[in-house]
């Protein structure tokens, strides 16, 4: 499927946001003149997103289910004309103070360094920029460098505030930069599969979902994505309920900031579940684990598909029914209950002595392409986390299939169930992945004491944001409730405006476009 190309902004807001987004684009527009003497040609656009559930497992490659938000990133793009000589890109953005003008030149062999260790706005823009320049290599042969490019941006995706920001910025990015050199129809596989790449070049481990719910998401559904045997997303629309799905999320303000703290977080969970994958491989006598697609090449994932293939000779275990699924899920759970039992965690000399290697060889292969920090590795927990958590996902997807509720009385027990689904998430997350942190869990709590059904961290964690199934009678009270109790107690001079941004209740946005000027 095509980027949707599209010059009208009802295409891609909500009726409720429409007003306020044309005020906000009118003013790109103007400012972009202002800077540049001129008129943009064309706005990408791509949105932030919220996780409903399936967390810390797209890069073990299970299924997730996010949706995309109304909050995005936008890149008014005027194209240079094309010259001889190294092509200049200048970036400025509608908050200039915050995030500085910026200007490079792309040398003639096309290739633009990123500068991973320090954090710098435009490092988003020139990863997205390196990854399309690859792609637009593949397409065409003689392809060797993108055209100079002047540009604008907006953002209002929170950074560092679990709303993938991040990914918005490299999607919009990519997706200017094919633009600009040309390609008319932008293929959204594509154009995800390359910004999970370029994240990578900004020294994340990143998995896939924030690219796929920031691309694929039409007006409304959330969005089921696989990663295995390759990567694929189906939009969901929710079930019709006379008392509807509402999710409210709710900022706390803590900045997780990955580039910070990825090697004793994020990408420490990364190393550690494939460390996991690896070691239960070893310890069940299993041939050994294929190269698939997980960040570090060895993931959850393939162990569970090879252990089922050479175990009880499930030739393709992606055919197998959900209900299978489920149950050879739960088995794992089991097994890494007998086979990985250091609740304490293991050592680099442990997991060397499993897996046959020194330590040295071991950091060398394992752990070495970015950063990490820990003296032990919690594989345990984590696997038990990620075979949970896929079942969670699944569970969650029985249910919004299952028969559309007849009675107020099976209405409520289905979001009910939905919600407890979360609240199990939370409990995950809190305990043995060890991704929340106090404010997160203290805006649950608060949540459920106020009637949501549902509550719980989401993205990465550690910080940023957290999402809640609230019944639509109940929104009110549980706003409240933090407004007091958590936003007005921790941080006394907030202003309106900030709270305004703290707490939205979203539906799910409509995925990347182009706009086309005039
Ligand atoms: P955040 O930090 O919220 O953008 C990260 C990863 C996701 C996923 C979630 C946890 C990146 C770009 N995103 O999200 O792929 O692993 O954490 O479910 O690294
Ligand atoms: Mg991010």
């Amino acid at each position: 499927m095509e980027v949707p190309t599209t010059s009208s902004l009802a295409d891609i807001y909500p009726g409720d946001a429409l007003k306020s987004q044309t005020t906000r684009w009118n003013q790109l527009l103007s400012t972009f003149k202002e800077r540049y003497g001129k008129s943009p040609e064309f706005v990408s656009r791509s949105p932030g997103r919220v996780n409903i559930i399936g967390e810390h497992i797209d890069y073990s490659l299970y299924e997730v289910i996010p949706m995309a938000v109304t909050a995005d990133v936008l890149l008014a793009v005027a194209v240079h004309k094309k010259e001889s000589g190294p092509s200049t890109i200048r970036l400025t953005n509608v908050h200039p103070t915050k995030f500085e003008s910026r200007e490079f030149q792309i040398p003639d062999t096309g290739d633009v360094h990123i500068d991973s260790s320090t954090l710098e706005w435009t490092n988003y823009f020139k990863s997205g920029l390196v990854g399309a320049t690859e792609l637009l290599r593949k397409k065409a042969k003689d392809f060797k460098s993108s055209i100079g490019m002047d540009i604008l941006a907006d953002g209002t995706v929170p950074s560092g505030g679990g709303l993938s920001s991040s990914a918005a910025f490299v999607c919009a990015s990519a997706l200017a930069a094919m633009k600009a050199n040309g390609i008319k129809e932008v293929d959204k596989k594509e154009l995800v599969e390359l910004a999970i790449v370029s994240e990578r070049a900004v020294g994340v481990f990143s998995g896939g979902m924030d690219q796929s719910a920031s691309v694929f998401p039409l007006q409304g559904s959330a969005l089921y994505v696989s990663f295995v045997p390759e990567l694929s997303a189906k939009n969901i629309a929710f079930p019709e309920l006379k008392s509807p799905l509402t999710f409210v999320i709710a900022q706390s303000f803590v900045a997780a900031d990955k580039h910070v703290t990825a090697p004793v977080c994020y990408n420490l969970r990364v190393v550690e579940v494939t460390l996991a994958a690896l070691v239960m491989a070893k310890i069940l006598g299993l041939s050994g684990l294929p190269e698939d697609a997980g960040p570090l090449n060895h993931s959850l994932r393939g162990f569970h598909d090879t252990y089922f293939q050479e175990k009880e000779g499930i030739k393709d275990n992606h055919a197998v029914s959900k209900a299978e699924f489920q149950e050879q899920l739960q088995s794992l759970v089991k097994k890494v209950d007998d086979y990985l039992p250091q609740e304490e965690g293991y050592t680099r000399e442990q997991i060397a002595e499993i897996l046959g290697l020194s330590v040295a060889e071991l950091e060398k292969k394992h752990m070495s392409k970015f950063p990490i920090r820990a003296e032990r590795f919690k594989l345990r927990q984590r696997a038990m986390h990620v075979f949970g958590e896929a079942i969670r996902v699944l569970k969650f997807m029985d249910l919004l299939y299952s028969l559309p509720p007849k009675t107020d009385k099976e209405n409520t027990e289905l979001l009910k169930s939905l919600g407890e689904l979360l609240n199990d998430t939370q409990e995950s997350c809190r305990d043995i992945y060890e991704n929340s942190c106090p404010e997160l869990d203290e805006l649950c709590d608060l949540a459920r004491s106020a009637g949501s059904y549902g509550s719980r961290l989401t993205g990465a964690g550690w910080g940023g944001c957290s999402v809640h199934l609230v019944p639509e009678d109940k929104v009110e009270s549980v706003k409240q409730k933090w407004i007091h109790e958590y936003y007005k107690k921790k941080f006394p001079d907030i202003t309106d405006e900030k709270l305004a941004e703290a707490i939205v209740v979203s539906k799910p946005g409509s995925g990347s476009s182009v706009f086309q000027v005039n």
